[in-house]
């Protein structure tokens, strides 16, 4: 599949892993928003939020935790952090394999859009 992400998954296309499990991977966005910036992905192909079903429960657990857990580690839990999930074209989904954006390190902005 031409999927980007799938090729990270993969490991056919490098990226910075921070974490890898049976469900998710972690690792930094090419083009960092923030002093922090991770995305949280499911290691299956989801295209978008919107394809997320009731049995995907405990991936989207495990990505919240392992969100939870790179702010610990990447030291931005005490100050805070924004978890972001963009969906579709108009809500700035790029790429089209679910992920959550870990965003920390600097103030964030009070608009969402
Ligand atoms: P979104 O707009 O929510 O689809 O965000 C996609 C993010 O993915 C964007 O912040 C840049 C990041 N990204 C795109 N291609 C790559 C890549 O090849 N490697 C990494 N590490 N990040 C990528």
């Amino acid at each position: 599949m031409d999927c980007i992400f799938c090729k990270i998954v993969a490991g056919e296309v490098p990226a910075d892993i921070l974490y890898r499990d049976e469900l998710v991977i972690a690792f930094r966005d090419i083009n960092p928003e923030a002093p922090v910036h991770v995305l949280i992905i499911p290691v299956k192909h989801i295209p978008s939020l919107a394809d997320v079903t009731e049995a995907d429960a405990p991936l989207v657990s495990r990505m919240i935790s392992v969100a939870n857990r790179i702010a610990e580690q990447e030291d931005v839990a005490e100050k805070g952090y924004r978890v972001a999930i963009n969906c579709g074209e108009q809500g700035g989904q790029l790429v089209p394999h679910l992920h959550m954006h870990l965003l920390g390190g600097r103030q964030m902005s009070g608009k969402l859009g």
